[in-house]
């Protein structure tokens, strides 16, 4: 028996729309949804092959406890629970609350339920120490919009703007920007929006960008500190916005005035004509948006780098403003209302929770997880005893692999929701195998959420509603995610609140938030009411659309907002200007002479972090994370294709089986991150890759308000150590 029916892909933020073909009751296949309003037929490699994932053999089917030997014993869940809750009451009373953190990693994410009720949990239980993936992805975004302060209106969206300019991302991959960005960026550029695109390899975003400059990586901020003193000396800038929205121009001016083309071109190793262009093409149309990508965040000055990105645009008057249409009202979240109004700036640092290790606090973008590792291993008053891990894997995804590694051992408890035995898994206490997408409710509401970042989200009011539409496989102790926050809530005797995803005030979510009855547990359809209480579009109705809809919520424009209302975007904050007036004199990649190379980070079409290596489909390329490098500098050394390198930075070594990339700039080595495994299990660069985050430390070199360690641009020797048979296979067939 086969059926075809619609659903989510919610392996990975952009959720597309998709088609399942179940077969007597599995799923076989999964389609893009044909001429759909917003995905336009659109899925990935990784989405079609999740099918595989809900079947694959190397699926965890029940939770696991470590025994005293160090091996595994399947335990139902109800026991797991038990266990997990006795342990964590048992470090709760010995060391407090402080003693028991936890880890939300990019799975956590993909499924606002559980994200919700972890941190639900983690509030009930009195712990402040809630670490997450976005302080080692780009916490430069929420640092600046502290420091640079919300245009309520927001910015255009790629179907309406003039300009884009992105630095260090690539959307066509990792789907990070505008929803489905191939197919929105074809249209915009063919209505004439004119795209810029700053990266040391030419993505596959640059091949389509009216100008690529093709920069040394790291240089971000002195190049957009460049596009700025061409914009200011030209007078490309919107006087009358800036002269009634914004304030700092003065010392703005005075900071970007040493940054003239000829200079900036000299320290990015650019043309100074393109710097110029740059400039001209972003700040000539009405409505532009620039981003900043993970590359730039991890290189150093990040913060910086996402500050004078939207510095540009409050002095190109950039955002939407009143007359301007509202592109998306709203179907699962209630936007910022749309006005011509300024936000003041807030802190960006230095509140909340403060960390015992390098001086670090709370951030707006959350706590520094580059310094839990060291947060468990110091001893003393609050240290970390316990970690709960959601959809995350640190030991392939944090800097500095082998001081987590030291960091997990450490641990008395160590819990994973994971679905696999992953690296981080192998190491844990207990794991509890979750539901996989097709087994449980879902919606769109990630990706709206995601809207509330410039240059992201859906363009349109759209959103979608997908049932589950399997069992998980029989004889399976599967739970979902939130499940276990809610059972050990239980257990602990807490009370736990659901704070609504529908609202982006953090004060109307604890207003709206709905107690959970702490005696029957909620039905996942119930929790997802909860969760979209108050939205624009009552669920019920989104319901009514299988594949989705752009919903009729009318012509809205911008309005003016209140002329009593002084807030003001800060285009002159100090801290930043200091940092980019220091940049003038000293070049901080010339203190890492010695490194001959810069290793920067990239993401792979066809794998998401370290999900799902196992899948033969979507690793038949490579098995390993190549180490893209430019034929020049492969022949400089020596090697050929195939041929493994040793790639040393100041803390570890890590090997590299080199892959010939005309598109990477000379001088630097392009390479994903997640791969390899646990430093002990990595035997063969050739099946297994390695781990890009070995060579990171993270007590020297990061940023001291987030604590982002450099992950991206990290100053490396590379050299021949063997001459793998791949090159001569390869040479042969
Ligand atoms: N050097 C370097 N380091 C980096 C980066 C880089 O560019 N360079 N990138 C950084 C970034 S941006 C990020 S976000 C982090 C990623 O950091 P993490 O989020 O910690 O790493 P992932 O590999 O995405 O972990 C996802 C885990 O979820 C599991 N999983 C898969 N499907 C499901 C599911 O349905 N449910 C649940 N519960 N789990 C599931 C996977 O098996 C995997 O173990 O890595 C960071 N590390
Ligand atoms: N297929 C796929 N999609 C993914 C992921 C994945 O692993 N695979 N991961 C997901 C996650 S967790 C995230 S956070 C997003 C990330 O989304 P993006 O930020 O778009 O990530 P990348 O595609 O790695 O693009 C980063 C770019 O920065 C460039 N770069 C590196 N260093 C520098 C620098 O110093 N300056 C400049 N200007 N550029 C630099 C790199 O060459 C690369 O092209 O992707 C998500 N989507
Ligand atoms: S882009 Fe993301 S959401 Fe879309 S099909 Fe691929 S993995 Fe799934
Ligand atoms: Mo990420």
């Amino acid at each position: 028996m086969s059926e075809r029916v619609s659903s989510i892909c919610r392996f990975c933020h952009a959720q597309c729309a998709i088609h399942v073909d179940l077969e007597n009751g599995r799923p076989v296949r999964v389609d893009g949804v044909k001429d759909h309003p917003i995905y336009h037929g659109y899925a990935c490699a990784k989405g079609r092959e999740l099918p595989r994932f809900h079947d694959a053999p190397d699926r965890l089917l029940q939770p696991q406890r470590r025994g005293s030997d160090g091996r595994y014993q399947t335990i139902d869940s109800a026991t797991a629970m038990d266990d997990i809750a006795a342990q964590l009451r048992a470090i709760r009373e010995r060391h407090g609350e402080r003693a028991i953190s936890l880890y939300i990693g990019t799975h956590g994410y993909n499924n606002l339920a559980s994200t919700q009720l972890a941190l639900a949990f983690m509030e009930a239980l009195g712990s402040k120490m809630v670490f997450t993936s976005v302080t080692i992805d780009q916490p430069g975004k929420a640092v600046s919009q502290a420091l640079h302060g919300t245009w309520l209106a927001g910015a255009s969206n790629a179907w309406e703007a003039d300009s884009w300019l992105v630095t260090g991302a690539n959307p066509i991959v990792s789907m990070l920007g505008p929803v489905n960005p191939a197919w929105t960026f074809k249209q915009s550029q063919a209505r004439g929006m004119k795209l810029i695109v700053i990266d040391p390899r030419r993505t596959e975003l640059a091949r389509r960008a009216d100008l690529h400059l093709q920069a040394r990586p790291g240089q971000d901020p002195v190049i957009l500190a460049g596009l700025l003193h061409v914009i200011l000396d030209e007078g490309l800038h919107d006087a009358a916005f800036m002269a009634r929205y914004t304030r700092g121009l003065a010392a703005l001016q005075a900071a970007v005035s040493a940054y003239t083309p000829e200079f900036v071109a000299a320290r990015a190793g650019l043309r100074p004509e393109d710097v110029v262009m740059a400039a001209r093409l972003y700040a000539g149309g009405r409505r532009g948006v620039a981003t900043v990508g993970t590359g730039p965040n991890m290189s150093g000055h990040g913060n910086l780098t996402e500050y004078l990105s939207k510095v540009l645009m409050s002095v190109c008057g950039h955002w939407l403003q009143a007359g301007d249409p509202v592109p998306n009202p709203g179907v699962f979240v209630n936007p910022m209302p749309a006005l011509a109004q300024a936000i003041d700036p807030m802190p960006a640092w230095g509140f909340g929770e403060r960390l015992r290790v390098r001086g670090l606090t709370d951030t707006a973008a959350g706590l520094p997880t580059a310094a839990l590792a060291d947060e468990i291993l110091l001893p003393g008053d609050g240290q970390v005893r316990a970690l709960i891990v959601l959809g995350g894997n640190p030991m392939m995804a944090w800097p500095d692999q082998l001081k987590t590694r030291e960091a997990m051992d450490a641990l008395d408890l160590l819990v994973c929701v994971e679905p696999v035995m992953s690296a981080t898994a192998r190491l844990a206490h207990y794991v509890i195998p979750p539901k996989l997408t097709f087994e449980m409710a879902g919606c769109s509401v990630l990706q709206e959420f995601l809207g509330v970042i410039q240059g992201w989200g859906y363009p349109q009011p759209y959103g979608q509603w997908a049932d589950p539409l399997v069992s998980p496989p029989p004889g399976s102790d599967v739970i979902e995610d939130w499940e276990l926050f809610y059972g050990l809530g239980q257990r602990l005797g807490l009370a736990l609140s659901v704070k609504p995803v529908s609202h982006l005030d953090p004060a109307v979510q604890a207003r709206e938030a709905t107690p959970l009855d702490m005696r029957h547990p909620p039905t996942s359809e119930a929790l997802w009411e909860m969760l979209l209480k108050g939205s624009p579009i009552p669920l019920s109705e989104v319901r009514t659309y299988p594949d989705g809809h752009v919903f009729d919520r009318g012509e809205s424009q911008v309005a003016d907002g209140d002329p009593a209302h002084t807030g003001r975007l800060d285009v002159g904050n100090p801290v930043m200007l200091e940092e980019l007036v220091a940049l003038q004199t000293v070049d901080p990649d010339a203190a890492h002479g010695d490194y001959a190379f810069r290793l920067v980070s990239r993401r792979l079409a066809d794998v998401l972090n370290s999900a799902w290596h196992s899948n033969e489909k979507l690793m038949r390329r490579w098995k390993y994370n190549p180490a893209f490098m430019h034929p020049d500098d492969m022949a400089a050394l020596g090697v050929r294709a195939g041929e493994v390198v040793e790639i040393s930075s100041s803390r570890a070594s890590i090997r590299g089986v080199v892959e010939p990339a005309e598109d990477v700039r000379q001088g630097v080595i392009s390479m994903t991150h997640c791969f390899g495994d646990l430093p002990e299990d990595e035997h063969d660069v050739l099946t297994q890759g390695s781990n890009t985050g070995r060579l990171t430390p993270v007590d020297r070199d990061y940023d001291p308000y987030t604590g982002i360690p450099r992950m991206s641009t990290i100053p490396v020797n590379v050299r021949a150590v063997v001459s793998a048979p791949l090159a001569e296979d390869r040479a042969a067939g």
